[in-house]
């Protein structure tokens, strides 16, 4: 009884000090810092095309209707998904801890989860195949190291990278239509916008920042921005899809 009970106080003490490191990052929150939200539309909103899985009957069988295409997903108002939006410019030299916890990135259906994914350079990257088939995970950087690894059924991977950049395209060699892409960064002032489209850097140091919005298929958009102490300052981008837009 007594040595569970310590084990338990144990595992508590450990609970606490995980917390207590995670909350110092990414800056203090309260007096001195800026936020920058917003939103991220399209003009023009296409017709997911469907994925045709049929080569892979073990990938198939997993979806009563075909998935459909995700490199450019919108809502009916033209909110945009899996943009990356980020602090492009304006940190200067300052330096951030890498956080502790990985970032995950989960084969489910012969499909990624997320679509992008966003995480730190140095942070630990945990690629899950939660299927019954192989996959087999190659990103392919231009500014990081390339690397080509199979993975076994329910296995888990990991990866770092060590230097920053945005669009990392991450592909399976044995599923052709299976793509995500992966934005690594050396400071934590990033989002992916969710189905809403909405992105919020909070905690940012005031300053001049030029902040991007990076899209798989439509390239990146940026604005220039001066946000002050305590201050939240709002900023829209638009895709253009459109023809002749
Ligand atoms: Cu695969």
């Amino acid at each position: 009884m007594k040595r569970n009970h310590l084990l338990g106080v144990m595992a508590l003490a450990v609970a606490v000090a995980t917390m207590g490191a995670s909350s110092s990052t990414p800056a203090k929150s309260g007096s001195d810092t800026a936020t920058v939200k917003g939103g991220v539309k399209v003009d023009a909103i296409p017709t997911p095309t469907r994925i045709n899985m049929s080569s892979d009957v073990a990938c198939a069988r997993l979806h009563t209707t075909a998935a459909l295409s995700e490199d450019i997903v919108a809502s009916k108002n033209g909110d945009l998904q899996n943009v990356v939006v980020y602090v492009a410019d304006g940190l200067g030299d300052r330096t951030f801890e890498v956080p502790a916890e990985s970032a995950v990135l989960q084969q489910k259906g012969c499909m990624y989860e997320p679509h992008v994914l966003a995480l730190r350079a140095n942070q630990k990257l945990q690629v899950i195949n939660g299927d019954t088939c192989m996959h087999n995970i190659h990103p392919a950087p231009a500014n990081n190291r390339e690397w080509n690894k199979a993975q076994t059924p329910g296995s888990t991977l990991e990866a770092t990278f060590a230097r920053e950049e945005v669009g990392i395209p991450l592909k399976c060699n044995v599923h052709p239509w299976m793509r995500s892409y992966l934005a690594v960064f050396k400071h934590p002032f990033f989002a992916v916008t969710g189905k809403d489209g909405s992105f919020d850097l909070s905690n940012l140091p005031p300053g001049t920042y030029t902040i991007s919005a990076w899209q798989e298929k439509l390239g990146t958009v940026s604005q220039k921005i001066t946000v002050g102490s305590n201050e939240t300052k709002t900023v829209q981008f638009v895709f253009k899809a459109k023809a002749g837009s």
